[in-house]
């Protein structure tokens, strides 16, 4: 077996508490601790001088941790700039939220390049390097300039969007160029794929083969779905076990005899935790019966407050969460209860466990882990029903849930009552289907498959450059 090294973004050190609330790293954690090599990327950390130039090495378990301090500027304009304000919204469909510069451009490069610099050294023939996510789709070029030639594999987090949405990015043609240097390339969805192939056809720039490769810039390289999963025994298990842990049993008590509706996302725009709360006063105003009959737990760590559209849908969120309260709540009852903070792993299972309705309404999202969280923590005897966005990569999966349009509040407020309502029969018929499926496609199924693939592509490293 090869050596693996992992690049991502942030490098999510173990600190003995909670891994991040993020997706990435939850997928990828447990992964590498069991598979064990290199993680690369950024350390969370500000480097004192303008030019990061070293790497600090910390071994944990099978696992070395690889760590650059990115500098101030580097962080304003490849992190918060191009990564968050430009390719996140756009990949988003949310152009109205982007925000191109040519500066936030070259700090991206400019990172990517310096990645590359400090990688290249560490890397040995035969390893196989896995790198994450849209804040790294140039490493690969970069590091193949830097004379690597393993085999270089991509996976994207996040949606594809169709070419419509990504030829808006003034760069798109680089961009996409840049991904001809990997040998595999992995996507969430088949969608996401299908995104690609019609990009690629449109901009005369590749095509699908008739072995089912892709050609790139005239490089044949394996392009697939492969959707990220999660440890779902494992998290079945802390759910089944989680009844002595005291927020669940403070939480329990609390709700004396009202049903729990629950939603767990980071901080996002992409997440639609807004629209969520309107379906969810809409429920309220259209089904009277259920009124100081349910309560909705809304879970959200901050995320990326250092952009300026987190902070604004922050104070957007907060006040809806207490328009709907003042509106609807009585002495004894408080329709939303919204969390703005990470509540622990162990806790959170409990919460999903004790939950009847999971509420995943993204209105774009690459895959969504919770949602699959949700599912694996059910009771077998009496599971809650998950109602899920259409949007979501999730939905091309899990068939077992109620799906739903984000943009359609009185819709949603419907399936809230629909979901509420439902007989056991129904509810076990559909979580069983969604839980064979998440069984057998667990996190360890996504890196075994993907890194298969690598390990079986023909490296592009030795070929020539891209046409
Ligand atoms: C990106 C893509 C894709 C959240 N709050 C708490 C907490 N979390 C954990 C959840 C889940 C993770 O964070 C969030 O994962 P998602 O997949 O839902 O969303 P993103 O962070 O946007 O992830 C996404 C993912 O990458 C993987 O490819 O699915 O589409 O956007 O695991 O449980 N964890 C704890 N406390 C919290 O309060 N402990």
């Amino acid at each position: 077996m090869s050596r693996l090294i992992v690049v991502s973004n942030r490098v999510p050190v173990p600190k003995g508490g909670q891994p991040p609330a993020g997706g990435l790293a939850v997928a990828l954690s447990g992964a590498m601790e069991e598979r064990g090599g290199v993680w690369f990327g950024w350390s969370g950390d500000t480097a004192r001088h303008d030019e990061a130039s070293e790497v600090r090495t910390l071994e944990r378990g099978k696992v070395t941790y690889a760590l650059v301090d990115l500098s101030q500027r580097d962080l304003e304009d490849y992190y918060a700039g191009f990564s968050n304000r430009m390719l996140w919204p756009l990949f988003h469909y949310r152009m109205d939220l982007t925000d191109f510069t040519r500066v936030t451009l070259g700090g991206y490069y400019r990172v990517n390049r310096l990645f590359a610099k400090l990688l290249a050294p560490m890397v040995e023939a035969d390893d196989v390097v896995w790198i994450h996510d849209y804040h790294l789709i140039p490493l690969a070029n970069e590091l193949r300039q830097a004379g690597v030639r393993c085999r270089i594999g991509f996976f994207l987090h996040i949606p594809f969007p169709p070419p419509d949405i990504l030829t808006v990015l003034p760069n798109h043609a680089d961009l996409v160029r840049g991904l001809a240097a990997y040998d595999v390339i992995g996507f969430q969805t088949p969608l996401d794929v299908e995104n690609f192939e019609t990009y690629l056809r449109r901009e005369k720039v590749g095509r699908r083969m008739s072995d089912g490769r892709f050609v790139i810039h005239g490089r044949a390289v394996r392009v697939e779905a492969w959707p990220v999963g999660i440890e779902t025994k494992a998290f079945a298990d802390i759910a089944a076990k989680s009844d002595d842990n005291t927020l669940v049993q403070r939480m329990d008590e609390s709700l004396v005899g009202k049903s729990l509706i629950i939603g767990v996302d980071r901080l996002d725009y992409s997440k639609g935790i807004a629209e969520r709360m309107l379906a969810f006063q809409s429920f309220l105003t259209l089904d009277t019966e259920a009124r100081g009959k349910v309560t909705y737990l809304q879970v959200t760590p901050k995320s990326r407050s250092e952009v300026a559209e987190y902070a604004a849908m922050e104070k957007e969120v907060a006040e809806l969460a207490g328009r709907v309260n003042g509106q609807h709540a009585d002495l004894d009852w408080t329709p939303i209860r919204y969390v703005n903070r990470t509540v622990g792993r162990n806790a959170l299972a409990g919460l999903y466990r004790l939950a009847r309705v999971g509420l995943v309404t993204p209105l774009r999202d690459g895959m969504n882990l919770v949602a699959k969280e949700f599912v694996a923590a059910q009771k077998p005897d009496d599971p809650g029903v998950l109602l899920l966005s259409r949007f979501a990569g999730a939905a091309a999966e899990l068939d077992g849930a109620l799906i739903t349009n984000p943009y359609d509040i009185d819709g949603t407020a419907g399936a809230i009552s629909r979901a509420l309502e439902m007989p056991l029969d129904e509810r076990l018929d559909r979580w069983r289907r969604m839980y064979e499926r998440i069984a057998e496609h667990d996190v360890a199924w996504w890196c075994r498959s993907f890194l298969d693939a690598l390990e079986a592509a023909p490296s592009n490293g030795a070929s020539a450059e891209p046409q």
